[in-house]
């Protein structure tokens, strides 16, 4: 593989560990644990990993005998994220110290490799190729649901013929509840394997107390926000644009609000306050408008607009729509897939209750039918497909139409349109992503060490320097509760959706209106890897005010 010159000095860097993680280590239990709700069937769900104890990881100065060597395997599970080569990278270290005989496989293209027995032996000179890299080409991923029997049956089977130890999972919140419920079933069965799980997604909505952040989130969130300081540049040098940025993250507003934070646009929504206000689309539309219509006053015919991809799953009436839709394609799925192409929106009108019918018929018809298309394998609608940017672009620039003939308004409005996500998704990890990646690959490493199983790769203490991070192990059914998934209640990760009380959304409360007057934007400018720590090291700033 061809190098550029920038990748030949990243190639060099040595993440930081913590520095318990250093040495010899050993492992102190806390308090059993409970799910964050419905205890007692995530309980009756799950009766083998269910109440298990944090753990942490503290220096040990008793000499350890020597450890057997393990065998693992790796999937890389759901969307990319940067930083997931070094949790490999991190995790082969880690088996490697343990006994230098241990050995690392990884399951090709997500968990599907690991059922159809695809893999590959992940030895030093491939490890070294992919350190500090960006992407997930190292073995691929993707979004096969793990959740049948036979499925963890048939991948027992290469586990056995591999002499594999443990399984580390590397997923969002469904695949790590995937991992859950298959560290249950292996540990139900005797199988002897256990199964670990790591935090990644690039949409930071993977975080509890102990899981401070999940990764991707980082660098992600610094590649958007370059660009949005790169817009707002030109936005500010022509001054005749309004910039509609959609930006990924699926249901939580946590990678807006992260950019917002960062580049002090003229708006943001965010879709837990539109939900809390129970505002309709129109009233998301009226804020713009209002915004669009005092900066003209002024003669400010420009400005930027960011837009969370999930915006529409949390307009109240959108979202009950959504609830029933899901029950209805998954009670009905045959019979709506024998409709044409045009008789589907008239048979969805006509199967629905009255007020959610009436949902459906208001919404464009590029909109209604993104929100019928299939679900994801774990049931979540595809809002990254739903161009809200132009939906809510669209509806502005009718309104302000309707305004100018009245007389109301006399500006300019020319709309662009951006959909960010792709592009941060294999972006080279920061340098808090690549140390955070590799610690929590090398902390996988020592809970299979300590025979545990069901266990997500916990580093937290994020906001100070690595080497004071807390390294340990926290049980997966501790952040379980029980919702509905394609019609049926299932087990799964709660997801963690932006705090309206919280001091990131409180900082972005208390800037916007100065931002939607005037034209400070920050440019944050690119990532840097080399140069001083205040400019190379800092984490984000949710990550920072949460702590603060
Ligand atoms: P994960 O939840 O798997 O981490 O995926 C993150 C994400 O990038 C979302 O922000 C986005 O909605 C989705 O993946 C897009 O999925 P796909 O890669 O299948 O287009």
């Amino acid at each position: 593989m061809k190098k550029s010159e920038l990748q030949k000095a990243r190639a060099a860097y040595e993440p930081k560990l913590p520095g318990v993680l250093k040495g010899n280590v050993k492992v102190v239990s806390g308090r059993p644990t409970k799910s964050v709700a419905d205890e007692a069937e995530i309980q009756k769900l799950f009766p083998n990993t269910y109440g298990l104890p944090e753990l942490t990881f503290e220096s040990s100065s008793e000499k350890v005998s020597a450890s057997k060597a393990i065998n693992v395997g790796v999937i890389l599970s759901g969307g990319q994220a940067p930083g997931g080569h070094n949790v490999i990278s991190g995790l082969f270290d880690g088996i490697k110290k343990i006994n230098e005989e241990s050995r690392l496989y990884g399951f090709l293209m997500g968990p599907g490799g690991f059922v159809d027995h695809q893999y590959i032996e992940l030895t030093a000179d491939i490890i070294k190729e992919y350190r500090n890299t960006g992407g997930f080409d190292i073995i691929g991923s993707g979004r096969t649901k793990l959740e049948k029997i036979e499925q963890f049956d048939k991948g027992l089977e290469i586990l056995k013929k591999l002499n594999i130890d443990a399984l580390v999972i590397i997923g969002g919140d469904d695949s790590n509840t995937n991992a859950a419920v298959l560290a249950e079933y292996y540990k139900s069965i005797n199988a002897g394997v256990q199964v670990i799980g790591c935090p990644k997604t690039i949409d930071g909505d993977l975080k509890n107390d102990l899981i401070e952040t999940s990764f991707g989130f980082d660098t992600a969130t610094k590649v958007y926000s370059e660009l949005i300081g790169n817009i707002q540049r030109d936005c500010n040098s022509a001054r005749k644009y309004y910039h509609f940025i959609k930006l990924m993250g699926r249901s939580a507003s946590h990678i807006a609000l992260e950019c917002a934070l960062q580049t002090q646009p003229t708006l943001c929504i965010i879709s837990e306050e539109v939900e809390a206000k129970e505002m309709s689309l129109d009233d998301v539309v009226e804020e713009i408008v209002n915004t669009i219509i005092d900066r003209s006053k002024n003669g400010m015919n420009f400005g930027t607009v960011l837009i969370p991809e999930g915006l529409i799953e949390f307009i109240p009436a959108v979202k009950k729509l959504i609830a029933e839709l899901n029950d209805l394609l998954a009670a009905k799925a045959s019979e709506f897939a024998s409709k044409h192409h045009g008789e589907q929106r008239q048979w969805v009108l006509e199967n629905l209750s009255c007020d959610n019918a009436k949902v459906y018929a208001s919404l464009p018809e590029g909109v209604a039918r993104q929100l019928t298309l299939d679900r994801d394998p774990h049931g979540n609608v595809q809002v990254s497909l739903i161009e809200t940017e132009k939906l809510l672009s669209e509806m502005v620039g009718n309104r302000l139409r309707v305004l100018k003939k009245e007389g109301k308004y006399n500006g300019k409005f020319s709309p662009q349109h951006h959909f960010f996500g792709y592009e941060g998704r294999c972006a080279d990890p920061s340098n808090f992503d690549a140390d955070y990646c590799y610690s929590l690959g090398f902390n996988a490493a020592c809970l299979i060490n300590s025979g545990v199983t069901g266990y997500m790769s916990s580093v937290r203490n994020l906001t100070k320097n690595a080497e004071e991070w807390i390294a340990g192990g926290i049980p997966v059914t501790m952040m379980m509760n029980m919702e509905k998934r394609h019609g049926e209640m299932k087990p799964v990760i709660q997801k963690a959706l932006v705090n309206l009380k919280g001091n990131p959304f409180r900082i972005f409360s208390e800037l916007r209106e100065k931002c939607a007057k005037g034209v400070e934007f920050v440019y944050p400018g690119p990532i840097q890897f080399f140069g001083p720590s205040e400019v190379c090291d800092q984490p984000t700033l949710t990550l920072k005010y949460e702590h603060e």
